[in-house]
């Protein structure tokens, strides 16, 4: 069971600015907590970050046949892309959108998701650890083979 973990824009930034939104810890840390689960829950996982687009939807498009899940925070993209929308529709690799805070609770121009419709879930405002959920999620809805 093989998870791609990918990460938009601005995500490498993450403990160095804006930690009363985002907290404390820096990527390095994420990408630790997200393997450190990965074994705690018998899974493989891949760790990816980019601030450009189309190399999201290349990395999505990659999925197909050599993952079995997608953990997307596709960060600013997420109420701009309709590229990543159709990217997640295509691959038909079940995603989870996370988010380390809670768009809804926050300025009106992001509460508009574009990849969600595409997506089998979505995890918000629970921090880093809402990575391991959306983890989780995907583990058991193939354990469950839906
Ligand atoms: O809460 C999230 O995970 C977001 O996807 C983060 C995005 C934001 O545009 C979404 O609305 C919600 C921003 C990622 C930028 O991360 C930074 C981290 C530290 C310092 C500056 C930016």
């Amino acid at each position: 069971m093989k998870l791609l973990i990918l990460n938009g824009p601005n995500l490498n930034m993450l403990g160095i600015r804006e930690p009363e939104i985002y907290g404390n810890q820096t990527y390095s840390d994420l990408c630790e907590l997200i393997m450190r689960h990965a074994a705690e829950i018998g899974v493989e996982a891949e760790v990816r970050q980019s601030n450009h687009e189309g190399l999201l939807v290349d990395w999505i498009q990659e999925a197909r046949g050599k993952f079995d899940g997608i953990v997307l925070n596709p960060a600013a993209y997420t109420h701009s892309s309709v590229a990543l929308l159709d990217a997640v529709q295509a691959v038909g690799v079940p995603t989870v959108e996370v988010h380390i805070s809670d768009p809804d609770r926050r300025e009106p121009f992001r509460r508009v998701s574009y990849v969600r419709a595409a997506c089998v879930a979505c995890v918000k405002g629970h921090g880093l650890a809402g990575y391991a959920e959306a983890m989780d999620l995907l583990k058991l809805k193939m354990e469950n083979g839906k």
